[in-house]
């Protein structure tokens, strides 16, 4: 039933993009790059935010929800109808890593976000001292993920590196699903 409510959304061009992560990750700094806004007067996020931005003809609604440990416990609630989970990472944190990565893995064990692909932001990419994209893989443990598409990608949210291309991805993993059906 919800893959058939996605297949008829993903026809419609719109889709629904979860952005998660740690606190402090940058999730909103992305998300004000990639609208063209000023990121320097981000301050944490307490609820969510939802911004839509048209690319490449799609509609990409993008759910910017806070990573405070206090509010992991909401997360759950936005999950449904999620076509693409953005897991954002500070690069330069190499200190919570693990606590990273058991968020991301208890994620991709919940039944709602089972269709949605994986996109890995490596963000804080600007930052000389972040880590390598093999240390976050490995740090994260993607390959052993099988349960959904993923790609990493090293990114800035401050110098907009990569921001473009990780949309670019998105979209094309919808089209190729679209093709699919
Ligand atoms: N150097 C650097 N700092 C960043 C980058 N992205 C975000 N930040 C900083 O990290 C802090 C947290 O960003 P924020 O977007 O609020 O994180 P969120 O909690 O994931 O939404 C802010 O001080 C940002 O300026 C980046 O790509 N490079
Ligand atoms: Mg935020």
């Amino acid at each position: 039933m919800l893959s058939i409510l996605r297949k008829a959304r993903l026809k419609d061009k719109e889709m629904r993009i979860l952005m998660l992560g740690l606190d402090n990750a940058g999730k909103t700094t992305i998300v004000k790059r990639i609208m063209n806004e000023d990121v320097n007067s981000v301050s944490p996020t307490l609820g969510f935010i939802i911004k839509t931005i048209d690319y490449d003809g799609f509609k990409l609604n993008i759910w910017d929800v806070g990573g405070q440990k206090t509010l992991r416990t909401y997360w759950k609630n936005y999950f449904e109808k999620t076509d693409t989970l953005i897991w954002v990472v500070d690069a330069t944190d190499r200190e919570r890593l693990e606590d990273c990565r058991q968020e991301l893995f208890g994620l991709l064990q919940q039944e709602r976000l089972m269709g949605a692909s994986l996109l890995v932001f490596k963000n804080k990419s600007d930052v000389s001292s972040s880590m390598t994209e093999d240390e976050l893989r490995k740090g994260l443990r993607l390959d052993d993920i099988y349960t959904h598409k993923w790609k990493i990608m090293t990114c800035s949210a401050i110098t907009g590196q990569n921001l473009q291309e990780g949309l670019q991805w998105v979209v094309q993993d919808a089209k190729d699903r679209l093709f699919l059906y």
